[in-house]
């Protein structure tokens, strides 16, 4: 295929309420868009980027810009035999994986079309359904967070992962554990606690934790080892895995029993694969992560889900929890079992919004060939 035309598109959409992590608020998500035509067929991706620097490096501006000034100028215009191959391209690129996997993804999608295959079955998916679990941001008080997380379990969710952070922490996790004893029940500290923090985490150990994501330092892979060796709870790491080389260290120190797999952090569906590979030969269970997508986003999670050795719930849920209307139609739903269907219907199985996309575009751009 031939790529003709690339279109980014940044926009700001409410969220139904804010959601509070360690560190920070979001109220408003910043979503750029890609749509990318090749062969007259048009692909969807979503750079995941946030506003601000605070999760990881980059922000929806940095990956404007690196898409803008490098990543479009090696592609466009480039025949190519396969979504596969959109990573060589990128080669000579240090980081930006959000901006990177922003183009291979949507490419995914023309592929996924031109071969009429559902995309989740073009990247090896092997699933019907996937396992859907929730993600609560911080709360005001255990008890406003104990209401949350019977909201989502009546839902059907089958994991409650809570937002941590010091001085939210302990009396949280205990006030859920003991309201709901035999739950999946998770935390993710995004990086709030340091190595001098271990004998405060060690006493999340009384509760019987799926796991612990990301306590310490968000580039850290060597001292979570030094941390698991000192806590029972496993460790899962989200921000510091970039690609499969992260994942091999991770492994291979004992920084993480567990690796939460985000399509945009580690650069798009074909490092998420080889991290899925790796992961499933090394019985390192895997799960799809979260960065408050669009359904646009979603969908593309959706799909690499479906995969083999994503045995844990993602943070994978209905439109309807983050968005008053979703980019996509028709929203994506969870069943009451807690799972999501995998399209098997061609491409990513669901319709972009189009004019509601463009009703909620703050700034535009398209390139061309010639
Ligand atoms: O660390 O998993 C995270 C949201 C924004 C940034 C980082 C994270 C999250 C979430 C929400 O936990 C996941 C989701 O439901 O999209
Ligand atoms: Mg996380």
């Amino acid at each position: 295929m031939r790529i003709e035309a690339i279109t980014l598109r940044k926009l700001r959409v409410r969220l139904k309420s804010p959601f509070e992590t360690s560190f920070g608020i979001t109220h408003d998500r910043v979503v750029l868009l890609v749509e990318l035509l090749a062969d007259g067929v048009t692909g969807w991706s979503e750079v995941t980027a946030m506003e601000g620097p605070f999760f990881n490096a980059e922000t929806s501006g940095t990956a404007w810009f690196i898409l803008r000034d490098f990543l479009i100028p090696l592609v466009l215009g480039k025949q190519i035999s396969s979504a596969g191959d959109i990573p060589q391209f990128f080669s000579a690129i240090r980081g930006h994986e959000m901006a990177r996997a922003g183009i291979e993804n949507a490419v995914w999608h023309v592929e996924s079309q031109q071969k009429k295959m559902p995309l989740a079955q073009l990247l090896g998916g092997t699933r019907a359904e996937i396992n859907c679990g929730v993600s609560i941001g911080l709360q005001t008080s255990p008890e406003v967070l104990l209401e949350k997380v019977a909201v989502e379990l009546r839902a059907g969710y089958q994991r409650i992962k809570i937002k941590i952070k010091p001085g939210k922490d302990l009396e949280y996790v205990r006030a859920v554990r003991k309201a709901n004893p035999d739950i999946l029940l998770s935390v993710d500290a995004n990086s709030a606690y340091t190595l001098a923090d271990a004998a405060h985490l060690q006493r999340f150990d009384e509760f019987n934790l799926l796991m612990m994501e990301q306590p310490l330092w968000w580039d850290d892979i060597a001292t979570h080892a030094k941390l698991q060796r000192k806590i029972k709870t496993p460790i899962c790491l989200d921000e510091s895995i970039r690609h499969a080389r992260d994942a091999e260290t991770a492994i291979e120190l004992g920084a993480a029993k567990i690796i939460n797999i985000k399509l945009g952090r580690v650069g798009g569906h074909s490092s998420a694969r080889e991290i899925q590979a790796l992961c499933l030969a090394a019985n390192i269970p895997v799960w799809c992560g979260g960065m408050l997508e669009t359904g646009v986003g979603r969908i593309h999670n959706i799909a690499m889900s479906s995969l083999p050795g994503f045995s844990l719930p993602g943070d994978v849920s209905a439109s309807k929890r983050y968005w008053e209307e979703d980019l996509i139609d028709p929203p994506v739903e969870v069943t009451s079992n807690g799972t999501i269907r995998v399209p098997t219907n061609p491409g990513l199985g669901y319709h972009v919004r189009h004019e509601l996309v463009e009703r909620l575009t703050v700034e535009k751009e398209t390139w061309r060939v010639r």
